[in-house]
């Protein structure tokens, strides 16, 4: 940084997201620099470096955060990072990625947060939109980053975000057109101070929005009352325990809509594509947020029609000698494993593991109990899956994904369930959960039925 003497906006972690907000900044005119702890980083580092942009990698400076004018995290950053803490205490400010888009950006936004749930009903929204004429960006912590929107020629009639806790925690002004809360279990202990903190950081999605605006959250969390009460936005609720006056009942016969100017059902065929109250509630929270930006009930029902989960949310991967086997690396918390153990009755092989996030997994317990016929531990948190489950039921650790795969089968019979639902992130061994769960489905289909390997 000796030849950058100028003041400058610093962007931390050269991921997908700050990669593209150093990019999107300098492209405005800004004075950008950045910096990734991770010495691997040398292309993007030469990607940067080639805009004129300097780049330190392989470890932070104390200097470089303290003379910045702004710092910009990445999402998965810790704000209670010492660089970061000691740069704030010196009076630098640190911006959220949601600030900068909101400055910059003039389409109307629906933001979706939830803690399961969030990227079906993202996509589902899109494609109600898409399917009633409406044209969509759809990105965010789904995938890609939102500053990409603002760098792409062509505008669109609606950006649809799926927006983190993460990324919640820095916003100050970001204020969507619509917004959604799916739902708020345990995750990001690790990040956290503690469960509050993360709610909180859920229900900020609402803080800046007014009257014009609408909120759609789900009835059954909990201080819905309390909490419904300290927002200036048209509230829609939907629910599939208690009845809600505007917006979506959820029951067994499919989702009766009231909304201002709608009064329609979503029958139970139509949604059949999507199991589960989970999917139910997602597909009610995507109907009203497509429809507060305009989407019709034909769009909504044409997009149930075509939808198809994404491949690692319950995906069945292959059948071999009678076992079935499940891909739900997206199961990153312990609440979005009991609702895939919910989808099968009994006989589950259950593969857990990978990178701790501070959760307790004993919540699992009655379901492994009532449904599961053994459990396996893999990666970092083994210790503590065994901890949790050994006298429960037959508990097997293993050190990677091959171990797993082989010991399940192991210890299948025919009509069993081997179910990769991890309850942890996948960073110990992969790169993201799309990389975790494409090597358990790798693994899955090189297995040889036992037919084959007799007749040679
Ligand atoms: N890094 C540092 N210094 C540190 C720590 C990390 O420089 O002290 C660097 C790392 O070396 C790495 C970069 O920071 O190069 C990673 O930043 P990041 O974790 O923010 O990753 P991105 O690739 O930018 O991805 C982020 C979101 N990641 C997280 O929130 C953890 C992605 O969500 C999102 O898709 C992407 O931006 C685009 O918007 C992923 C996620 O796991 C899917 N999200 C969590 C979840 O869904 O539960 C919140």
């Amino acid at each position: 940084m000796s030849n950058f003497s100028e003041t400058y906006e610093l962007v931390v972690g050269l991921g997908a997201c700050g990669l593209s907000m150093a990019r999107f900044l300098k492209s405005r005119g800004h004075c950008v620099a950045a910096t990734d702890i991770d010495g691997t980083k040398t292309d993007e580092a030469a990607a940067l470096k080639k805009m004129g942009i300097p780049v330190m990698i392989g470890s932070h400076d104390q200097q470089m955060f303290d003379k910045a004018s702004v710092i910009i995290p990445s999402p998965g950053i810790p704000l209670n990072m010492p660089f970061i803490r000691s740069a704030r205490n010196k009076g630098v400010s640190v911006k959220g990625e949601l600030d900068i888009f909101a400055q910059y950006n003039t389409t109307p936004v629906i933001a979706i947060t939830a803690t399961n749930g969030k990227t079906t009903t993202t996509e589902l929204t899109t494609a109600m939109l898409e399917a009633s004429g409406i044209s969509c960006f759809m990105g965010g912590n789904i995938g890609t980053p939102l500053m990409e929107y603002l760098m792409q020629k062509s505008p669109r009639d609606v950006v649809v975000a799926e927006v983190s806790s993460f990324q919640l925690d820095l916003a100050q002004t970001f204020r969507p057109h619509t917004a959604a809360l799916l739902n708020i279990a345990e995750d990001h202990l690790d990040r956290y101070p503690n469960f509050d903190a993360y709610v909180n950081s859920k229900w900020s999605i609402f803080k800046n929005m007014t009257a014009r605006d609408i909120a759609v959250i789900n009835g059954r969390i909990d201080n819905f009352s309390t909490r419904t009460k300290t927002i200036c936005a048209d509230i829609l609720g939907f629910s599939s325990t208690d009845h809600v006056t505007r917006g979506a009942n959820i029951h067994k016969m499919g989702i009766d809509i009231q909304t201002h100017d709608i009064c329609d059902t979503l029958a139970a065929d139509t949604i059949a594509r999507l199991p589960g109250i989970h999917n139910r509630e997602n597909v009610a929270a995507a109907a009203l947020a497509a429809l507060s930006c305009g989407a019709t009930m034909a769009g909504i029902r044409q997009a149930l029609n075509e939808f198809t989960l994404s491949d690692h949310r319950i995906a069945f991967v292959r059948e071999v000698d009678g076992i079935r086997f499940y891909n739900d690396s997206k199961a990153t918390n312990v609440d979005a494993v009991l609702r895939a153990l919910e989808s099968f009755e009994s006989g589950i092989i259950l593969i857990l593991g990978g990178r701790e996030k501070g959760l307790d997994f004993s919540p699992l317990v009655p379901e492994v109990k009532a449904r599961a016929k053994a459990v396996i531990g893999m990666g970092e948190a083994t210790g503590h899956i065994m901890e949790t489950f050994e006298g429960i039921c037959p508990a097997y650790a293993c050190q990677d994904m091959n171990c797993a795969v082989n010991k399940a089968v192991s210890v299948a019979d025919k009509g069993n369930v081997v179910l990769l639902s991890p309850a942890c992130a996948s960073f110990d061994l992969y790169a993201n959960y799309q990389a975790r769960g494409k090597d358990f489905a790798r693994i899955v289909n090189r297995l040889v039925p036992v037919q084959e390997v007799c007749h040679g």
